[in-house]
């Protein structure tokens, strides 16, 4: 199996100039604000505070590059969070299209979204994009620890559903137990072999 340990942090970026130009593959990990990107990366890397994490969303406004050794990932800035001002909304909007307009330089993207929740509607517009773009993405069930496993398999489902793809193409995992991990690991195992 892939080895993701030994992750480090690269470097944050506010704007289009100071984007990476990825010399392996990128996989991008993207979806509202709280949804789990942080922990996620944390529970990748095996390490507690790589990514910050936040009990308050809407704190990552910036790209955050990380070094994983045979990839690398990029720590989107979360979309969806109601209590900031227009012009930040705006900003970040810019932000995310600037990224994905470099589409060349993503293998892979990573849609975040708590499994308790159904897609919101910024959700569905990132599907939308990113089906439009010809993106390859999986969408990862976030916080799966909140479900018995047999209410993880009606969401898992549900949430495949809702956001019109295949049960395969959906991962529950949790940050807190590490459950999901190794599925993970396997589709990054899959990413790359085919960016090879
Ligand atoms: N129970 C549980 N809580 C989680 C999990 N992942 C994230 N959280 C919590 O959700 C909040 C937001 O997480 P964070 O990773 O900062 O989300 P981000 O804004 O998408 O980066 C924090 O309070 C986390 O502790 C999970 O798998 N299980
Ligand atoms: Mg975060």
């Amino acid at each position: 199996m892939l080895r993701v340990d030994g992750a480090t942090f690269i470097t944050s970026a506010a704007r289009r100039e100071q984007f990476l130009s990825p010399d392996r593959p990128m996989i991008a990990v993207c979806g509202k604000s709280n949804s789990g990107k942080s922990t996620l990366i944390n529970l990748l890397a095996r390490r507690k505070n790589l990514a910050k994490t936040s009990a308050s969303p809407g704190r990552t406004r910036l790209v955050n590059y990380f070094d994983f050794g045979e990839f690398l990932l990029a720590d989107l800035p979360g979309y969806g969070y109601a209590a900031v001002s227009k012009e930040e909304k705006e900003r970040w909007g810019r932000t995310l299209d600037a990224f994905f307009e470099r589409k060349g330089d993503i293998a892979h993207v990573f849609l975040l979204s708590d499994i308790r929740r159904d897609p919101s509607a910024d959700d569905l517009q990132m599907v939308a994009f990113l089906n439009y773009h010809i993106i390859p993405f999986s969408v990862i069930a976030t916080k799966c620890d909140k479900l018995s496993r047999m209410q993880r398999r009606e969401r898992t489902r549900h949430i495949a559903n809702a956001f019109g793809l295949g049960e395969g193409n959906v991962i529950a995992v949790s940050g807190l137990t590490g459950e999901g991990r190794e599925e993970l690991v396997s589709a990054i195992e899959a990413v790359l072999s085919r960016s090879e």
